[in-house]
């Protein structure tokens, strides 16, 4: 083997042990470079003769076009290799299932709370929220409740720090409070505009505008079972003027009770009952007349012309004023409207449950 070929063989040999760009470009300059083996051959033929010359610099030629055709391969063969190994690090799994971001909704009751407040609201009733921590007064001695009256037990209400100390706060046992509170403000909105009525001769029209307000949300009772739930909701109404009767009550409830469950097809039962803070007092059942639930008696709620004492406690003459109040449970209504059956469900938070209101 002649001499160029070894150059030849060792180039490539040496490019083919350099594995990164820059090794190869140390490794050409051995043989390409200013002072490298092929520069050497050239620098060499300056004794030989002019026909010597052209035959040994044709082969040198020939030699270092090899050598830079090794180089060249070279040079692909590592950026191959570095295309190749970047892919593989940020090679994609596009047939890896996508992670999924889950559609939130509302909860079964709220979508039942959302449907009674809009019924309501489009028969001309306000919608108020208020405190779930109450005072007693409001809970309990506003509603007529008397003092040796059960509910007031350590046994049946949670009481909570605050308060006075013969009477201290508790969490609602249901949200009539929060109608007296608005009843309240109701009556002393009214009497400033009265009176700024009288101060700048603008007249007020006379009677006081009718109270028509429902309270949704959140009561606390101790009590825990497959139908009972120490935090559960109510959702209670109240209807007072100076012309409001039953009849009054009946027509809005059926209303409701038709639009809600969206059937005509069922009849309302007014059955006598007590409470402290109506009298008289009465259950009302419905009874649909067709579909799964027909022919039984189901009750939904209580009602009752709303008592002297709590007419009174929202600073109303009871001589004058005359209310219908109602109230019911939006877990049973939800419960009634999906056929849920069991209360628990509603509070476990399991999204398998849940996730078949959306
Ligand atoms: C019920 C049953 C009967 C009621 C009474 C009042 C108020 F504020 F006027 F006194 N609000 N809600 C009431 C009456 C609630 O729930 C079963």
């Amino acid at each position: 083997m002649n001499e160029l070929n070894v150059v030849v063989d060792s180039a490539k040999a040496a490019f083919n042990q350099a594995l990164t760009p820059a090794d190869l470009e140390n490794a050409k300059a051995l043989f390409v470079g200013k002072s490298g083996r092929i520069t050497e051959l050239m620098k060499g033929m300056a004794a030989l003769t002019a026909e010597e010359k052209k035959s040994r610099g044709a082969a040198i030629n020939l030699a270092k076009q090899a050598i830079e055709a090794a180089l060249t391969a070279r040079r692909e063969a590592l950026a191959d290799a570095e295309l190749q190994v970047q892919l593989k690090a940020e090679a994609l799994d596009v047939t890896l299932p996508g992670r999924l971001r889950g559609s939130g909704g509302l909860h079964p009751v709220s979508l039942t709370l959302e449907r009674i407040e809009s019924i309501f609201a489009s028969m001309g009733f306000d919608v108020a929220q208020g405190p779930e921590i109450e005072s007693d007064w409001f809970n309990f001695t506003a509603l007529n409740t008397p003092e040796d009256h059960p509910a007031r037990s350590m046994h049946d209400t949670f009481y909570v720090e605050g308060g006075l100390a013969n009477a201290p706060n508790l969490l609602r046992t249901h949200t009539s409070p929060m109608q007296i509170r608005y009843a309240v403000q109701h009556v002393k909105q009214h009497r400033l505009q009265l009176e700024a009525g009288k101060n700048t001769e603008t007249l007020f029209s006379g009677a006081m505008p009718e109270i028509r307000v429902i309270a949704p949300g959140r009561t606390y009772r101790v009590d825990s079972d497959a139908t009972h739930s120490p935090m559960f909701h109510q959702c209670e109404g109240l209807w007072v003027g100076e012309n409001v009767s039953f009849k009054d009550l009946k027509f809005v409830f059926t209303d409701f009770c038709r639009t809600f469950f969206e059937s005509d097809d069922l009849v309302l039962r007014f059955r006598p009952s007590f409470f402290p803070f109506t009298e008289p007092s009465a259950e009302i059942d419905i009874q649909f007349q067709s579909g799964p639930l027909a022919g039984r008696w189901l009750e939904v709620a209580g009602s009752g012309q709303v008592h002297p004492n709590v007419i009174r406690s929202m600073g109303l003459d009871p001589e004058k004023f005359i209310g219908f109040a109602f109230g019911m449970g939006p877990d049973r209504l939800t419960m009634l409207r999906y056929g849920v059956n069991d209360l628990r469900l509603f509070f476990d938070g399991d999204i398998r449950f849940l996730a078949q209101f959306q």
